[in-house]
């Protein structure tokens, strides 16, 4: 058991929602909610419980929703008929503006309760970071970076972030957002393109035309127009298939700790997207349960309050793996914890290999080629000290 010291203003809270994880996007959908289900489990199994201050959240209001979301998204996101429903002939157009409707955006039965809890499970993460609650706030079913004002994007409907951040705004003066997910988190980083006080970093594989969405590039750093503070706030850090723990971490470290001196942040927002890990269905990466968490150290090394969100992930055990040692490291027990999943921790059967830590060998057979030379990840380096130099608070 974990007899952890819990000195004030160090209060770790867990949030989360367990009628969430009971939706299901469609069978062959690779979004899977029920892999939080998984995670609690194990982080269960392992007895972090006691060790945090744990949440049952509420849904988020329409009001709530509102703070980015517009209303007449809102209000179809609401109404609009689950998919084998009978369509509404008036309405075809509003799926296609909105994006809703397609496979990667499907109309299922509880959408509009599905989102609001994700936006719920954020929205009170970041209130217990701004009344000084909590110091780390772990919200496992936020993370869902891509949605826009009046749009759904790539399996998101709701920007739990973009949500929990303009709350944070209310009560700190700067934000640092950091994305860890395979994917660009394009819908963060468009919200707060003309504002400096938030900056947003994100780590993904970037090939246009090729892989999803397609922006993020290394000079996107926002609207260059001429009046805009936004300018130099949003870094992006676009990487190639198979990149190891190894380069991962020291890239992270660089680039964070840079921007952790230039833009000094008063609290961090962070997505923990599970699907850079190695072997996830959707990801190109090589990463382990280790160099994932290693962010998430790094951050908390930092000392500033900070909100922990889920994301992308869509090998289950490889998320419950990932989530539940980074709940550790929340806690500050990662080197107490037995890398062998508890005998009784439910679902034991589903990691396959019996290790919170499984090899790139046990994961994949063959591990993925890697693609990023040093010569790349140095000129990386080398554009966002560039861009850092027009940043100081
Ligand atoms: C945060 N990749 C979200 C990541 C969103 C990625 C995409 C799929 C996909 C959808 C399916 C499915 C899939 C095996 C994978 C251009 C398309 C190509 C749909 C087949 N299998 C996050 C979104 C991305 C849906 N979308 O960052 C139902 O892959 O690449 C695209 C767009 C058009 C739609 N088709 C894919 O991790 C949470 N979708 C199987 C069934
Ligand atoms: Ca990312
Ligand atoms: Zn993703």
């Amino acid at each position: 058991e974990f007899n952890i010291v819990r000195p004030k203003g160090y209060t770790i809270s867990y949030h989360a929602n367990p009628e969430m994880e009971k939706h299901h996007f469609g069978q062959t959908h690779p979004m899977k909610p029920w892999r939080l289900t998984l995670t609690k489990s194990l982080v269960s199994a392992y007895g972090m419980p006691f060790a945090m201050d744990n949440y049952n959240t509420r849904a988020a209001t329409y009001e709530e929703l509102n703070s980015f979301h517009a209303s007449d998204y809102l209000d179809y996101l609401g109404t609009a008929p689950a998919e084998d429903m009978p369509r509404d002939i008036d309405n075809p157009d509003k799926e296609v503006r909105f994006n809703l409707g397609g496979s990667d955006c499907p109309l299922f039965h509880g959408l509009y309760d599905y989102c609001s809890m994700s936006g719920g499970c954020s929205l009170d993460a970041a209130r217990k970071i701004c009344n000084e609650q909590s110091k780390i706030a772990i919200a496992w079913g936020g993370g869902l970076h891509h949605a826009k004002r009046s749009e759904a994007s790539g399996f998101c409907y709701i920007n739990d972030i973009v949500i929990a951040i303009l709350q944070l705004l209310r009560c700190y003066p700067r934000v640092l957002y950091i994305d860890i997910d395979v994917h660009h988190g394009d819908g963060v980083e468009e919200a707060f393109f003309s504002t400096d006080r938030v900056m947003t970093v994100s780590f993904h594989k970037y090939q246009p035309e090729v892989f999803f969405p397609g922006t993020g590039g290394l000079e996107d750093n926002g609207p260059k127009s001429e009046h805009n503070p936004g300018a130099h706030h949003a870094i992006n850090v676009p990487l190639n298939d198979g990149i190891t723990d190894e380069q991962y971490e020291s890239l992270f470290q660089n680039i964070i700790g840079k921007v952790n001196e230039h833009f000094k942040p008063s609290v961090i927002a962070l997505q923990c997207g599970a699907d850079s890990l190695a072997g996830d269905r959707l990801g190109r990466f090589n990463l382990q349960v280790q160099g994932h968490g290693a962010c998430v150290a790094f951050c908390k090394k930092l000392d500033l309050p900070m909100i922990i969100f889920g994301g992308g992930g869509y090998t289950p055990r490889n998320v419950a793996r990932a989530w539940a040692y980074e709940t550790s490291i929340a806690i500050g027990c990662q080197d107490k914890i037995d890398p062998t999943i508890p005998q009784h921790a439910p679902w034991r059967e589903h990691f396959v290999h019996d290790t919170l830590f499984p090899t790139l060998e046990q994961i994949l057979g063959e591990p993925r080629a890697n693609r990023n030379t040093q010569k790349r990840l140095q000129e990386i380096v080398q554009h966002v000290h560039e861009q850092l130099r027009f940043v100081s608070h």
